[in-house]
């Protein structure tokens, strides 16, 4: 599947002020995270997609986690319900941006649902059942997905904060896995490559253009994938690592 538009947003100053289960002993730091964003930002134009950048969101110091607000498809655009009480009202925000370019839905309350669950390879939706998306928010995305063609099947998240925290499609009918996914009933024909538990930040890895978007740092799971003979971009996230973010997490892609 290739990619057209993604949608960005700036980091805002306060970014340090989003939720965050990392100890951060090194305080984040605005001004790299800054050249970090703007360096993602790049790769994503280099790699044919036209960027919609927007303005930070002063109310929600997450809010360039853009992902986790909307699931975009070919037919439709889901806006999500963010299961974290500080993310809510993101989505409001998004959800015109997207109207301006597809049919748009909603997951409702009691429903939640963080895009950072949810995985899509080819027509098929793997949905994480986490601490922020709830089984009613999942079942309520699946219906909705469900009427547009694609299968789709719920699964559960366990340690971490989202599905594509630990398990991330990387082409090639291949799946890369946290050691915690490794063997899953539910990733049965897929190949997988296994993250070793050193390095399981790196399992958000993303797979976009036919490129694979990779963290610097992580040189094991690099070796690995590059047995794949993909083209790989390293990208450092050392900033967003600390507010417990990845690559995955910044765009949404369509
Ligand atoms: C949060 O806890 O919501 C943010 N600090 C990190 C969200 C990362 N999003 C993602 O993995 N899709």
């Amino acid at each position: 599947m290739i990619f057209t538009r993604a949608i960005v947003r700036k980091p805002g100053k306060n970014f340090a002020q989003g939720l965050t289960t990392a100890a951060n002993d090194d305080s984040p730091n605005y001004k790299i995270l800054v050249k970090q964003h703007e360096a993602y930002i790049s790769v994503l134009r280099s790699i044919g997609l036209e960027v919609i950048l927007l303005d930070a969101l002063p109310d929600h110091p997450d809010a360039y986690f853009v992902e986790d607000t909307a699931v975009v498809t070919a037919d439709v655009a889901v806006i999500t319900n963010p299961g974290a009480d500080a993310r809510k009202g993101e989505e409001k925000t998004i959800a015109p941006v997207l109207a301006q370019y597809c049919k748009t839905e909603k997951i409702r309350h009691p429903g939640t649902v963080d895009g950072g669950d949810v995985l899509q390879v080819g027509k098929h939706f793997f949905i994480g059942v986490s601490e922020r998306t709830n089984q009613e928010g999942a079942d309520q995305l699946g219906r909705i997905l469900g009427g547009y063609g694609y299968t789709w099947a719920t699964i559960a998240v366990g340690a971490g904060l989202h599905f594509k925290s630990s398990v991330n499609y990387v082409g090639k009918n291949t799946l890369l896995v946290t050691q915690s996914f490794d063997g899953h009933e539910q990733l049965k024909g897929y190949d997988t490559i296994v993250v070793d538990r050193s390095e399981s930040y790196a399992a958000n890895t993303l797979f976009v253009n036919d490129h694979l978007l990779i963290p610097r740092g992580y040189p094991d799971t690099r070796k690995k994938l590059d047995a794949l003979k993909m083209e790989i971009i390293e990208l450092d996230t050392s900033e967003v690592r600390k507010m417990d973010g990845g690559l995955t997490c910044m765009s949404i892609r369509f």
